[in-house]
């Protein structure tokens, strides 16, 4: 691994305008402002930008209902995200999806996915059509620790593994499917133990890490895009917010957050990155100040944006 200054700050930048959407659209829920069901991804920022950060353009993505990073780290526009989550007519899906569906095909991006589990399948199913295709493109499916408890992940591991498809699954394992530990819902640690069951290599890394999840991720393309098959990675990680918005996290205690906040993935690369000279505290206030003026030039036009019109409503539901 070896990174420009230029490349290293695209990175950073990323991981901060996740977290900035995401604790935008919390402020924007709690006002009342956003309808439907939003599951935030803030504190699993280095997850999603350590992996896509280094797809191609031929490459897809399969996401979760826990989404909206997946599509930020893919290049995705802030604008089109929260029109759909205010349920405009401007948004991904003109404003009759909201978050768990919003998708992106120009980008690769299969859909966030409001049922835990499906997308394991459909990257293993775009996987088969990049070998098909032959266009040495790859597919990288996101889950999580209780979505590795599905049929739909050891069926999808079994076929990607014996066809060597070209997918790299990656567990976000944040330590709980909603309310339920890991510890109460698998009798195992590592999640990526499950892939010695259908012989594909399985590594478990510190996914609040930026260079530990790039540099495995890193290994696990390299692995797909010259046929050698599918990896399970597994991403350590933990979401500071509640399962969904609204959820009042009663599960856990305010020590173990705090223990995580220590870990902070963008705290931890930014001292990095000013350790390495990339940028100093100010030009650090400074990135974040750019990215919060995009984030509410996005939120803007969200609101000035109309609703759809009723006219619309069984529209795009299905195929001619
Ligand atoms: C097939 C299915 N079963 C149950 C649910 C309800 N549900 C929504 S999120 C969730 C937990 C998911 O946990 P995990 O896979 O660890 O993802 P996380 O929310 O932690 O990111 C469950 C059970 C669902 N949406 N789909
Ligand atoms: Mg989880």
């Amino acid at each position: 691994m070896s990174f420009s200054k230029e490349r290293l700050l695209e990175l950073y930048k990323s991981m901060v305008t996740i977290r900035t959407f995401e604790e935008t659209a919390a402020e924007l829920f709690a006002n009342g402002e956003i309808p439907g069901f939003v599951h935030l991804y803030s504190g699993e920022e280095a997850t999603a930008v350590g992996v896509i950060s280094q797809l191609e353009p031929q490459d897809y993505i399969a996401s979760t209902h826990r989404g909206h990073g997946h599509l930020v780290a893919r290049g995705g526009d802030v604008a089109l995200m929260f029109a759909e989550l205010f349920g405009r007519q401007t948004g991904y899906c003109k404003g009759k999806g909201g978050s768990m569906h919003i998708a992106d095909m120009s980008l690769g991006f299969l859909g966030a996915n409001g049922i835990v589990g499906a997308g394991l399948p459909l990257a293993a199913g775009a996987a088969f059509a990049c070998k098909y295709q032959n266009n040495n493109g790859v597919a990288v499916c996101f889950f999580g620790d209780g979505a590795s408890n599905r049929a739909t992940f050891h069926e999808a591991l079994n076929i990607a593994s014996i066809w060597k498809l070209p997918v790299i699954f990656v567990c976000e394992n944040n330590m709980y499917g909603i309310s339920m530990s890991q510890e109460r819902h698998q009798n195992i640690t590592d999640v990526a133990d499950r892939a010695s069951a259908y012989g594909i290599p399985g590594i478990s890394v510190d996914g609040n890490e930026l260079f530990a999840v790039y540099e495995a991720a890193e290994e696990a393309i390299r692995r797909a895009r010259q046929g050698e098959g599918p990896t399970l990675m597994e991403c350590k990680t933990y979401r500071y917010r509640g399962h969904f918005e609204g959820d009042a996290t009663v599960y856990r205690c305010e020590e173990e957050l705090q223990s995580w906040k220590l870990k902070d993935p963008i705290n931890r690369v930014k001292k990095r990155m000013i350790e390495m000279g990339v940028f100093s505290e100010e030009e650090n206030q400074a990135i974040w100040a750019e990215v919060k003026t995009i984030v509410q030039k996005g939120v803007d036009f969200a609101k000035n944006s109309p609703l759809p019109d009723e006219a619309e409503l069984v529209e795009d539901v299905y195929c001619d």
